[in-house]
């Protein structure tokens, strides 16, 4: 098996042999990294296969699986993570090396250390085509909006900058504060990394926004309101949700007008992120308040669609509606193929690394609870899917802070703020 040198720490080769991982090591390998998908050819030993085989080489192993066609930001940043993890060099492969180099050149051109105009030659020099690579720059640098997501591991939530690079004007998007249920401690390590980011980037915050009344994270954007003075927003319909919640939660003198955010947002309704234009579509089904936030091309879907090879979001929340989810999905295919779809979550189906941007013509094409489905099949199967889903871990703890804007219930007469749980009140719980 040849294997080409690409920098000290990251070495290609085709599809290797199981049989040959062992020699790896002996080569001085401390990781694989496969990146491709399984199932792309009759024989090739796959995700679980590799793992085993790692493992029994004393190779440590990470799964970055992508199509060339079909790269995204987080893909080469995952793969930069597992060569810099690791000390001593990465052995990466797919079926030729080529998109393992292209994830590797990407991300020495988006840092810095390589130039676009020396992409071709540089791949070249290797053996390889690297056009493909070129193609993606040229596409990224000629979307209007820059978006930068960020992966909470915790909760398998996304939290998103979206940035107009003319006028250097962004909003946040979901923001996580981080909360601890076992000891109850809040942080905001998360919404904090964001600010630094903010700041590196030297961005102005114009909005920080919700796509919905999130049942699994408490949302940061009150702790970012109070950082950075921008005001905070939400779908309208947030309204039903806290009247909905309030009999839950049995609190008496809490306010139902959603005064709670600074702006609510209806079916239709622009906003401006600098010299960007965006619009909200109500997307419910997930939770009755549900929106989408068209930003130029990027759609923020949150929790309708999720990733192709996840499906969609869970429609049991109390006022969720699995019909009401398939109109919404309907309404966001119906946006041109090229509208790059950011989702709110992503749980590594199959051990795979975080990912979380699609575009329409790929949710179409291969989601695989809606592409070929009919509304009624997608109905059937996302309720008895639904039927086998424990509650979040956090959606008691959650419910009650964010249907305040984020903000954590008032401090008792001894300075300690303390949660509420209704008992017996959701009626859905995993033995
Ligand atoms: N295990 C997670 C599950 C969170 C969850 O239910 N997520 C919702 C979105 S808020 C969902 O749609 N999940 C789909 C699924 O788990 O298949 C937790 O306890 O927090
Ligand atoms: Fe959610």
């Amino acid at each position: 098996m040849s294997v080409i040198n690409v920098s000290p720490g990251l070495a290609l080769s085709a599809q290797p042999n199981l049989a040959a991982f062992a020699g790896f090591a002996r080569q001085g390998f401390n990781k694989i990294v496969n990146a491709r998908p399984d199932g792309e050819e009759p024989g090739q030993p796959g995700n679980q296969a590799e793992a085993r085989a790692s493992a029994a080489a004393g190779l440590g192993y990470a799964f970055i699986p992508v199509r060339s066609d079909a790269i995204t930001e987080a893909d080469v940043r995952a793969f930069q993570r597992a060569v810099l993890e690791t000390e001593g060099p990465v052995l990466a492969h797919c079926r030729s090396g080529l998109r393992a180099l292209i994830l590797y050149t990407l991300g020495e051109v988006l840092d810095g250390r390589m130039a676009r105009s020396e992409v071709e030659s540089f791949g070249r020099s290797l053996g390889f085509d690297l056009a493909a690579a070129g193609r993606w720059l040229d596409r990224e640098a000629g979307y209007p909006a820059k978006v930068k997501g960020f992966y909470d591991q915790r909760t398998g939530s996304i939290q998103y900058v979206v940035s107009d690079p003319s006028s250097r004007v962004c909003a946040i998007i979901d923001p996580v504060l981080d909360f601890d249920e076992k000891s109850g401690a809040t942080a905001t390590h998360h919404a904090d990394a964001i600010l630094d980011h903010v700041a590196r980037e030297g961005l102005q915050v114009a909005w920080i926004l919700d796509t919905h009344p999130h049942a699994d994270h408490l949302s940061a954007a009150s702790y970012l309101k109070q950082r950075t003075g921008a005001p905070t927003a939400i779908g309208a319909h947030v309204v039903d949700v806290q009247r909905l919640w309030k009999g839950i939660y049995n609190l008496s003198d809490f306010a139902t007008d959603g005064s709670q955010w600074d702006r609510l947002f209806a079916d239709g309704d622009r906003f401006r992120i600098g010299n960007l234009d965006s619009t909200v579509m109500f997307s419910p089904g997930h939770t009755l308040a549900s929106v989408t936030y068209l930003i130029g091309n990027a759609a923020f879907v949150h929790d309708t669609l999720f990733m192709p090879d996840s499906g969609t979001a869970r429609a049991d929340f109390p006022g969720g509606s699995a019909k009401s989810l398939w109109s919404s999905i309907q309404r966001i295919l119906s946006l041109p193929d090229d509208t790059r779809v950011f989702t709110g979550h992503d749980y590594q189906p199959n051990g795979r690394h975080a990912r979380w941007e699609s575009t329409v013509g790929e949710q179409k094409s291969a989601n695989r609870h809606v592409a070929g489905v009919s509304e009624a099949g997608f109905v059937l199967s996302r309720e008895a899917r639904d039927q086998t889903l424990p509650m979040p871990r956090l959606i008691l703890h959650a419910l009650q802070v964010n249907m305040r804007g984020g903000r954590l219930p008032e401090p008792e007469d001894n300075g300690r703020r303390y949660l509420k749980f209704p008992l017996d009140a959701l009626g859905q719980a995993a033995w």
